[in-house]
């Protein structure tokens, strides 16, 4: 090992990287919108493995509440054999989506339980929780209660069905009580939420002053119980949220807990904003630990205008009684669009066509389109006319590349704004760079046409430079679609994983090694009718 090595060897101390994702409800499928989230989360913990970081992934399911107790009602079993079949349905979603966590939490888990009464049991001891009545109008499939004027002609905002009025003897939590520390603490750690519209909205919905809120239900059992009262199991959203402790040993590993909880990154939908960036951090100060590091808040995806969810529901009032009625009118499963585009291509769709932060329109014929332009067109033109021409003008054994094409001030500029698109949290961006590279590349190849030219130096020069170009794509490209990028090196003729190296050494001009045998292959994406 050089010194300049060892140095950077021991200068580079590993940064801990803890990404979660909400934890899910087993009352429908995994669809579109959770895979959004997923996805995103997804190639973020990938990119960050690529920097080096010490990534821990984690994502699961939220198994407890009335929702929950419905859902197995209306399928004719019991809570518990309804989550395990549920459940199970997103660990095998989100293997075949290529998803690398780390970690995958239910929430009726042993060790969750633990968890979950031990860190409450804390906030009570802590005078944070009280004995109080309730009374208010509640929405099953929020799980939360309304004031009569956040209604929408009397039903819920969210769900557009009718809400219920429900009186309890809870326990609440003082909420009220943090509403200085949170604007203090949001004043210290300008990026504790993101992106700053949603920073904006949590500060909002903190000055327009914080009510205590009730944890505790008397009304069903499927909960966590409370330690200090039999009578009394957790509210749903109070249990959820400590999930992400769980999976950080809290309480049973302080060392792992002090490293993971120190680098705590949430990404989660808007939907969940109150309960992660106001419920959320005042009940980590009330315990006596520090919120999460960051927060990142993504828009919604939205078919027809509408959010799209498990069911896009319509509501309507049957012809007996009042009792609202809800048609499934869509289910939009990612495994069927999976099936039918690719998994790669389905991830490339999500991270590149809405903006996360914001709310963007998703169809059927956007795929389509931009799978035509960008993947068919664009990146896997370029890989199979490479592989094309190395074959009919160099004996199918790609060249070196050049030191000084001007293709290697291009993949410079595209890794630095790649890089910085990631640490943004904007894929979309991170992409958009990396096809700027792949598309001047297809420019040059179209300009210099070494098709038409004879074999020799600079059919070999411009050959071994879009070579180079591939082997560097592979890499800033696998993230979003780590098997493609797989199998871009294998065509080209590269040893090992695009996946599992460093940057950004491994993206430095000059390494693709030449004197390789180049594969010529199917399409990578076969152009698609609309
Ligand atoms: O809320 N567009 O679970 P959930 C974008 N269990 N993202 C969407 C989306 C859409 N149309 N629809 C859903 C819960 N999502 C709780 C969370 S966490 C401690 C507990 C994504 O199954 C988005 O991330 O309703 C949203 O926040 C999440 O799914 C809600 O999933």
């Amino acid at each position: 090992m050089s010194l300049v090595d060892r140095c950077r060897r021991y200068a580079t101390s590993v940064a801990p990287y803890y990404l979660t994702t909400p934890i899910y409800y087993v009352n429908d499928a995994p669809h579109v919108g959770t895979a959004y989230t997923t996805v995103n989360a997804d190639a973020l913990a990938r990119w960050h493995r690529l920097l080096g970081d010490d990534v821990y992934f984690m994502t699961g399911t939220d198994e407890h509440g009335a929702k929950i107790v419905e859902a197995a009602e209306a399928h004719d079993t019991s809570p518990l054999e309804w989550t395990n079949r549920t459940s199970a349905r997103f660990v095998e979603a989100w293997k075949r989506l290529d998803i690398s966590n780390d970690d995958f939490i239910r929430t009726t888990e042993p060790r969750h339980h633990a968890v979950v009464q031990e860190f409450l049991q804390r906030i009570y001891d802590n005078g944070f929780i009280e004995l109080g009545t309730y009374t208010g109008l509640y929405c099953v499939s929020c799980e939360d209660y309304y004031t009569a004027d956040q209604l929408v002609d009397g039903r819920c905002p969210v769900h557009d069905r009718p809400v219920v009025e429900m009186q309890e003897d809870n326990y609440f939590f003082r909420l009220s009580a943090f509403e200085q520390r949170l604007l203090d603490y949001y004043e210290s750690h300008l990026n504790f939420v993101r992106p700053t519209s949603k920073r904006n909205e949590a500060l909002g919905f903190i000055r327009g002053g914080l009510n205590d809120v009730s944890i505790t239900r008397t009304s069903f059992r499927w909960g966590v119980p409370v330690p200090w009262d039999d009578a009394h199991v957790f509210y749903v959203w109070y249990d959820a949220l400590i999930n992400y402790l769980t999976v950080a040993s809290y309480g049973s590993d302080p060392q792992r807990f002090a490293t993971l909880w120190g680098s705590a990154h949430h990404l989660i939908g808007k939907d969940i904003l109150k309960f992660h960036c106001v419920w959320w951090p005042a009940m980590c100060m009330a315990a006596g630990i520090d919120p999460p590091q960051e927060i990142f808040v993504h828009g919604y995806l939205l078919m027809g205008g509408q959010k799209l969810g498990k069911t896009m529901i319509q509501s309507g009032v049957t012809g007996q009684g009042d009792e609202a009625q809800t048609l499934k009118i869509t289910e939009v499963s990612p495994l069927a669009l999976a099936d039918e585009f690719g998994v790669d291509p389905l991830r490339y769709h999500l991270l590149r066509e809405v903006p996360l932060g914001g709310d963007g329109d998703f169809s059927y014929e956007g795929i389509v389109a931009r799978y035509n332009a960008d993947l068919a067109n664009n990146l896997g033109n370029l890989v199979s006319r490479v592989a094309t021409v190395v074959h009919s003008k160099c004996n199918g054994v790609g060249p070196a590349p050049s030191p000084d094409s001007s293709l290697s001030a291009s993949s410079a500029e595209v890794l630095r704004a790649t890089s910085d698109a990631w640490a943004r949290w904007a894929p979309h961006e991170a992409l958009e760079a990396t096809w700027r590279l792949i598309g001047a590349t297809n420019a040059e190849l179209e300009a210099s046409e070494p098709w038409k030219m004879d074999p020799g130096p600079v059919v070999d020069t411009v050959l071994g430079n879009a070579l180079e170009v591939l082997r560097i794509v592979a890499i800033l490209i696998s993230p979003a679609m780590p098997s493609t990028a797989a199998e871009i090196w294998r065509r080209i003729g590269v040893e090992g994983d695009p996946s599992a190296v460093r940057l950004p050494e491994a993206a430095g001009w000059g390494a693709y090694p030449g004197g390789v045998p180049v594969v010529k292959g199917d399409p990578l994406f076969p152009r698609r009718k609309g």
